[in-house]
């Protein structure tokens, strides 16, 4: 038996979009989510987040399900436009009442809650209105967010996380155009990432200049990052596992430990890279308690001109390949799960090394670590020795990481019940289908007529 450190957090996982459902319930605005899923070819057999777990139905059964299970912690996201239905303005009082009952449900049952207010489904009316987050102004407008947030839950609210994984939104919203709103560039990504870092340090100031200290509780950001392991030992492919992860985890990791973004970025960059202003830097520098990481995987980098690379990979390839000069790719004898990712546990150690080192020996917490994986039901039961090993395993390479000197302070694993997997939609009900990409690519990559259409439908814009 490995012993972690008394007090370390063991929980598990879930966003709005993929488990709530009740899409237009009760004064619900559209998200962009709700506009993506319904453009045809966007989703893996039409899936789309309606329905889902229906947890804004059952959310008290859910919660008995936790308590019953023994779960002490448990992350979940706010549903902007539950809250705020058109994003800004007006707030909705059923949305207040739900997630009041749910930290209330929490409460009652002594489980801890870890709040999101962000995890990709920006109120509709934001991306017609304002072009999303490729707007300076958001950064106004996910603070007053925050504020309405912090006044009506900071009360039992300890751990507030600021955003889910801004390179996704970036990359799969902005680039490759997998994930909402569907968009394909490569300048608006880092036009993006930068107005989320500002809305990040802009929430961050507000909670602790007016909340911090009357609630108490520690505010921080999650940002995901896989592992690059060099593919080999030459200096070439050293770099490149280096400039590698500082595109993937520098570029927004930096800004707030270190000031600013990587020297690698600007020099590869040049001005499509937004420089902060005085006022950005402070109020960046400094702006997490805690280090939020979501880890799933690994794959090996190595030097190559944008001109030679192989055929691009299907599981992605951390950041605008072409600005990199990075060749990523399996090892033929890592395992994957059923949405391809390869399963490395000295992966996770690793990268938890290379954080400890580069930023100064944060506090880190794992807030998702897990697996798609298909498994059966025999005898009511299900049978998943595959997932617990990749369970064992990451678990295992944290206690290394810990027992090294990183300061890990807690595990959520993902997920807390099967969902709704974005653009890989649904699954069966334990398992998950590989990404169809294929298929979707000989849709209409432009969701905007009928983002406009839903948006008549719905009364906004
Ligand atoms: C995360 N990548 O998404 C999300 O936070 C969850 O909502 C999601 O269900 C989970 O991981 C499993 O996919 C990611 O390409 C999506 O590196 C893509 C990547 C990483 C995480």
């Amino acid at each position: 038996m490995k012993q972690f450190p008394e007090g370390f957090t063991w929980g598990t996982a879930t966003a709005s979009y993929q488990i709530e459902g009740g899409w237009n319930a009760e004064g619900k605005g559209p998200s962009i989510w709700d506009a993506f899923t319904q453009t045809p070819g966007k989703i893996t057999e039409g899936g789309t987040g309606e329905v889902t777990c229906d947890h804004y139905h059952l959310m008290e059964a859910d919660v008995k399900l936790m308590a019953d299970m023994g779960l002490k912690a448990y992350r979940f996201s706010l549903s902007w436009s539950r809250i705020m239905p058109t994003g800004r303005g007006g707030v909705n009082p059923a949305g207040i009442a739900f997630y009041s009952r749910l930290l209330d449900e929490l409460a009652k049952h002594d489980i801890t809650p870890w709040v999101t207010l962000y995890h990709w489904d920006l109120p509709l009316a934001l991306q017609l209105e304002l072009d999303g987050w490729l707007n300076p102004v958001m950064a106004d407008h996910f603070r007053d967010y925050a504020r309405v947030c912090f006044e009506n839950f900071g009360d039992r609210v300890q751990h507030w996380i600021t955003f889910n994984e801004p390179w996704v939104i970036a990359i799969m919203g902005h680039n490759n155009g997998i994930m909402a709103p569907g968009r394909q560039s490569v300048t608006e990504p880092y036009l993006v990432a930068h107005q989320l870092l500002r809305s990040h340090g802009q929430a961050v100031d507000l909670y602790r200049r007016e909340f911090q200290s009357a609630q108490g509780g520690q505010i921080g950001i999650t940002n995901n990052c896989d592992w690059r392991e060099p593919k080999t030992d030459s200096p070439a492919d050293q770099a490149a596992a280096q400039r590698a992860l500082e595109f993937f985890l520098g570029w927004f990791a930096d800004p707030i430990y270190l000031g600013d973004y990587p020297a690698v970025m600007r020099e590869r960059l040049g001005d499509r890279l937004p420089e902060f202003s005085h006022e950005d830097r402070r109020l960046l520098l400094g702006s997490s308690d805690f280090f939020g990481l979501n880890h799933y995987s690994t794959l090996y980098a190595e030097e190559k001109s944008a001109a030679e690379m192989d055929q691009q990979s299907p599981y992605g390839n951390g950041g605008i390949s072409e600005d990199q000069d990075v060749q990523l790719s399996m090892d033929p004898s890592w395992q994957v799960t059923s949405m391809q990712w390869s399963v490395v546990p000295w992966g996770c150690a690793k990268l938890l090394q290379w954080i400890d080192q580069r930023y100064g020996h944060p506090p880190i917490v794992i807030t998702e670590n897990g697996c798609a994986l298909e498994d059966e039901l025999i005898d009511g039961e299900v049978h998943d020795p595959a997932r617990a090993k990749f369970i064992t395993g990451y678990v295992s390479a944290c206690h290394d990481a810990i027992q090294q000197g990183v300061d890990l302070r807690g595990y959520f694993v993902w997920t807390l019940m099967d969902n709704f997997e974005w653009a890989c939609g649904f699954t069966k009900r334990f398992g998950l289908h590989y990404t169809d990409y294929e298929t979707r690519k000989r849709y209409p990559k432009d969701s905007a007529r009928v983002f406009a259409e839903i948006a008549t439908r719905n009364g906004v814009g």
